[in-house]
């Protein structure tokens, strides 16, 4: 029974996703005598939380209520007063939380409120999918960086091109709409500016109602050509390049003059130091970003230990050739023994395509 209502809270709190970042996805429902009263989510940034919601839409008085939401209800005057006071105020009876809200401003301050006011507290229910929703928000405002997810498109055969370097299609458009709902889903897209000079991509999210995430090309040398889409349909600034001293000034005032964000990064081997990146991007807010690279970038993103998740889309197809690209280049490793290993989460099918998804070791 706690399941229905906490499963229900994290449907609420889906609705949220794209629009809340940084803040986690919240989802809320009041249960009063048996029957869901109100319900409630975040619905994005800066405005009001699920809690807060869910008691504005109850259909009565929540007096005596018990109230399931998936994240511990906050304890600070952020953009939104406590939630927690509200629970108090409003005399609702029991709270069932589904996990710790790790936001230092909160940490189980939430919880004490409530049970010092005499509230009763269950916690714990659904955990493991409550954490996973907000797996990007739980890594975000712990370490001030953003999570990182590779995404790959590949044959059976591991190839993400053919011979001749075309790759125009590998998966097909259902997994190709999937990338859709990913761009959707995390702040940022990042690529090479090669990718950039070989495709001229948009880098946008086309699903209707979807979000375009913020794009981050690497480009140690600027060497984006000015007509790049990427640079053309700009809005709010969403393009941010990023380079090194080894850049040259010119070209560098003309993209500022031009309104491209442009960050100057340290160097690793020549290039952009990914996670003096990512602790930029963090600080720009960005609490996620989905790489869509070649296969040096994407080598680049695994030696530096930026990743923290992988989905590879593989198509049923193969595509041979001994010197076509695989997924990620680099140096590669000496022995197995030295590989960097990953954690299947899920397999699934979509479309004639299977998706792969895989967690990174904690390090
Ligand atoms: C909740 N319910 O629906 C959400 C919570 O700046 P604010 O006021 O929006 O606060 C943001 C923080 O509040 C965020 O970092 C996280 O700790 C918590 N989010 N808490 O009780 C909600 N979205
Ligand atoms: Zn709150």
């Amino acid at each position: 029974m706690e399941e229905q209502y906490m499963k229900r809270a994290l449907e609420l709190a889906e609705q949220g996703m794209g629009k809340t970042a940084p803040n986690p996805m919240v989802g809320a429902v009041i249960l009063k005598d048996g029957r869901i009263i109100g319900e409630g989510f975040h619905k994005a940034y800066g405005e009001s939380h699920a809690e807060v919601n869910a008691v504005k839409n109850a259909s009565e008085s929540v007096e005596g209520a018990t109230l399931y939401v998936n994240l511990e209800p906050c304890s600070h005057y952020g953009k939104t007063p406590p939630c927690a006071e509200l629970i108090i105020q409003k005399r609702i009876k029991r709270v069932v939380i589904g996990t710790l809200d790790p936001n230092p401003l909160v940490e189980g301050k939430g919880i004490a409120m409530l049970v010092k006011a005499g509230v009763s507290v269950t916690v714990g229910v659904m955990e493991a999918e409550c954490k996973k929703l907000n797996e990007v928000f739980f890594y975000y405002i712990k370490t001030e960086k953003p999570y990182v997810v590779l995404k790959t498109a590949m044959s059976l055969d591991g190839k993400i091109a053919a011979v001749t370097g075309k790759s125009k299609w590998i998966t097909g458009e259902e997994a190709r709409e999937d990338v859709h709902r990913l761009r959707n889903r995390y702040a940022g897209i990042m690529t090479g500016v090669s990718t950039v000079i070989k495709d001229d991509p948009q880098l946008t999210c086309r699903l209707t109602g979807g979000k375009n995430p913020k794009r981050i090309i690497l480009d140690s040398r600027l060497r984006i050509p000015l007509h790049s889409k990427v640079l053309q349909d700009q809005v709010n600034n969403q393009t941010i390049l990023a380079t090194t001293e080894q850049a040259d000034p010119e070209a560098r005032r003309r993209l500022e003059d031009a309104g491209v964000k442009v960050l100057v990064l340290h160097e690793k081997d020549q290039r952009v130091d990914l996670q003096d990146l990512m602790v930029r991007l963090g600080a720009m807010g960005i609490d996620s970003i989905l790489l869509e690279g070649g296969a040096e970038l994407n080598a680049a993103a695994v030696e530096q230990g930026i990743l923290q998740k992988y989905i590879a889309y593989t198509a049923p197809m193969i595509l041979g050739g001994g010197s076509s690209r695989t997924p990620v280049g680099g140096m590669g490793v000496q022995s197995p023994d030295q590989a960097q290993s990953l954690t299947f989460e899920s397999v699934e099918q979509i479309g004639k395509d299977m998706k792969m998804t895989a967690y990174f070791k904690d390090r």
